[in-house]
């Protein structure tokens, strides 16, 4: 019995990998099939209730896993993980299948349909390293931006799908822009949040409250979760290496 134990222990062979000591790390999950889910429910390209629907999820997983900072675009959040990070041992099944978990639990229960997510995670050595893989995910979102507002313009002009693929392959980015630029859309002024996505971190603030039995008020510190839709403030090196430095409290 003890020897059918060990064995089929043994078996759970990728229980033993974990992240690296003292690296970052940044888990990342994304909507499986979302084209088809977003299809019926949420307007085209963007819809602000899809995005607080991610944006309520991102909340969701920056508090459980007690991340610096979490970005998200698309169907897509990233949560980056501090070099200290200690939750389940460090365990890589149990970060990514939980962190998947807890996304499809949160969007769900938010949206009242059933919505699942996968999740994978990535690892970097320096803050540097995280500041190029945020670099990586959000020029990744304005690609995919550009492009689904061209390619959604063309569907309402009453081109079909084939076609608006076909319309945009081998384009430039330049080309799109001036795409839409001629039918009166200026990309910059596209908001912030389709272009270039959400970012969340952890602030303090200060509380002011009444203490009932010295009669007095008292001010503490507490934390909570900024989410930045307007201005891409982590779109500078700075910021972001700031948020992810500021100690923790
Ligand atoms: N209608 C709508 N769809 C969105 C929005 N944000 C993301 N999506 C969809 O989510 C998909 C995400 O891409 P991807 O993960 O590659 O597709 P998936 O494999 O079908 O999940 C996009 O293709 C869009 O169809 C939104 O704001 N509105
Ligand atoms: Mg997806």
């Amino acid at each position: 019995m003890k020897d059918l134990e060990a064995r089929m222990r043994a078996r759970e062979w990728f229980h033993s990998l974990t992240l690296l000591p003292g690296a970052w790390a940044v888990v990342r999950v994304d909507g499986r099939s979302f084209s088809r889910l977003t299809e019926a429910n949420f307007d085209k390209p963007f819809d602000q209730r899809f995005s607080d629907l991610m944006v309520d999820t991102a909340t969701t997983l920056l508090t459980e896993l007690g991340g610096r900072y979490a970005y998200t675009q698309s169907d897509e959040i990233s949560v980056v993980l501090d070099p200290a990070f200690d939750l389940f041992g460090r365990e890589v099944e149990k970060l990514v299948s939980l962190s998947a978990g807890i996304a499809t639990a949160a969007f769900t229960h938010a949206a009242g349909q059933p919505a699942v997510f996968d999740g994978r995670v990535w690892m970097g050595a320096t803050v540097d390293d995280v500041h190029g893989y945020i670099t990586w995910r959000r020029t990744n979102a304005a690609h995919c931006a550009l492009n689904s507002l061209c390619y959604w313009t063309l569907r309402k002009e009453g081109l079909s799908a084939r076609r608006a693929t076909r319309e945009l392959e081998r384009t430039s980015a330049d080309d799109r822009v001036a795409l839409l630029s001629s039918r009166g859309i200026d990309f910059n002024d596209v908001p912030t949040w389709q272009r270039h996505g959400i970012d969340l971190w952890w602030e303090t603030y200060e509380k002011t409250g009444h203490d009932p039995i010295r009669d007095t008020y008292v001010t503490t510190t507490r934390r909570r979760i900024r989410t930045e839709r307007d201005e891409s403030m982590t779109g500078t090196y700075h910021d972001l290496i700031d948020v992810l430095l500021r100690p923790t409290t």
